[in-house]
């Protein structure tokens, strides 16, 4: 199972091609809308926000309900686009017209002067549309479908914030449903109320400075079964891809699993999860510091992947930067921009490793369709 996606932050829409989905999977535009939704939320985010109402259109693949087993094509439309459609249209400009809101201050820490380098673009508009963290739209899309598919074999995901700047949450071991539950109620998705109101205000003062935040966010994937991923070779290792798919998040930096970083400090007796077995349970682990990886496969235990974002690099009390046009010092260009994204990465993080496991959840149950899926899902529970 694979995606890409296509579009830019202010084109008329956003748009991803799903390849690999089984048939009879009931798909609905409503999960996915609900998705979207939390994405959009959060303390911290700019005007944008207010603008748009991202919703999904299936164009393909989907029918009555249901998947067809073809390409699930699916597209959100940009609100903002009317206020854009000449500044990035796809029509050549009239002779003498030029492109307005050209980009050539580069933003330190976007993509802009290396993409403006590499692609030979004279206007820096043509890279920081493409890389802007609204394509997150579509991959949370597509993460929401991936969570039906989960869905339909028991497995729930969530997210929190355990941290922006300087603030950090208590981390609570919470049952699922109840960390889905009070995070969901929380402006900046945690489950500490004290921290929270810490949170608002920081955000509040690097708002006021025209400074943003960074902060660290925490996906749980609950119910895997054994075995998902593999060791015999490295692109198959699941930790391995969720690493790949974490840092390719716009802004994300760095990710750990369960205890994480900690494993350095410790000793391996500190480390290494115990093994028990029970009749009826089966195998399963004393305690899940490895955070439900062991030689690159789950081991049953829940997923716990953790990772850090840095602060959004468009600051509106710009850095110095370099005019592309004359090389002389100059303060970066301001783009319209969000204090603090934070507790919408957290949402992020979720869809994005969401997808990641139920692609390997198809790669080893494999089937064209749900009821293959199943009778191979549940032939192999017997089995482990
Ligand atoms: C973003 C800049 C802002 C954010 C945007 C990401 O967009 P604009 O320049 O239109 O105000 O709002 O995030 C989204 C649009 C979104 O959907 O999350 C950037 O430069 O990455």
């Amino acid at each position: 199972m694979r995606y890409l996606t296509a579009g830019e932050t202010h084109g008329p829409q956003l748009t991803a091609i799903i390849e690999g989905l089984p048939s009879n999977l009931p798909l609905t535009a409503e999960p996915i809308n609900f998705q979207l939704a939390r994405r959009q939320k959060g303390y911290g985010r700019g005007r944008r926000m207010q603008i748009e109402k991202d919703e999904v259109r299936f164009v393909g693949g989907v029918r009555h309900g249901f998947t067809t087993g073809a390409p699930v094509a699916l597209v959100v439309e940009n609100k903002d686009w009317k206020n854009w459609t000449r500044i990035m249209g796809a029509e050549p400009l009239e002779d003498g017209d030029e492109a307005k809101r050209r980009m050539h201050r580069p933003r330190p820490g976007h993509a802009d002067l290396n993409g403006g380098l590499k692609y030979n673009q004279k206007d820096m508009r043509n890279i920081l549309e493409r890389s802007s963290a609204r394509e997150t739209t579509v991959r949370v899309a597509c993460g929401a479908v991936a969570r039906e598919l989960l869905a339909q074999f028991g497995i729930k995901v969530a997210g929190q914030v355990l941290r922006i700047g300087e603030v950090e949450a208590t981390r609570q071991e919470l049952p699922i449903d109840e960390l889905i539950r009070i995070t969901e109620e929380s402006p900046v998705r945690v489950t500490d109320k004290e921290a929270e109101a810490r949170m608002i205000a920081a955000i509040d003062a690097a708002k006021e400075d025209g400074d943003t935040l960074g902060g660290i966010v925490e996906c749980i994937v609950e119910g895997c079964p054994v075995g998902l991923g593999s060791h015999v070779q490295w692109d198959r290792k699941l930790d391995g891809r969720i690493a790949q798919a974490v840092v390719s998040i716009q802004a994300f930096k760095g990710v750990e699993f369960g205890i994480g970083f900690e494993a350095a400090k410790l000793r391996g007796s500190k480390v290494h999860d115990e093994i028990r077995y029970e009749a009826g349970r089966g195998f399963y682990r004393a305690s899940n510091r490895a955070g439900g990886f062991e030689g690159g496969m789950t081991t049953g235990e829940p997923i716990v992947v953790r990772a850090v974002m840095k602060p959004i690099s468009t600051l509106y009390k710009a850095l110095q930067s370099v005019d592309i046009d004359t090389k002389e010092p100059f303060t970066a260009q301001v783009e319209r921009s969000d204090t603090c994204a934070v507790p919408a990465a957290s949402v992020i993080l979720e869809n994005v490793v969401a997808w990641e496991v139920a692609q390997a959840f198809m790669e080893k149950f494999g089937g064209d369709s749900l009821e293959e899926i199943r009778a191979n899902y549940n032939n192999y529970l017997k089995q482990v």
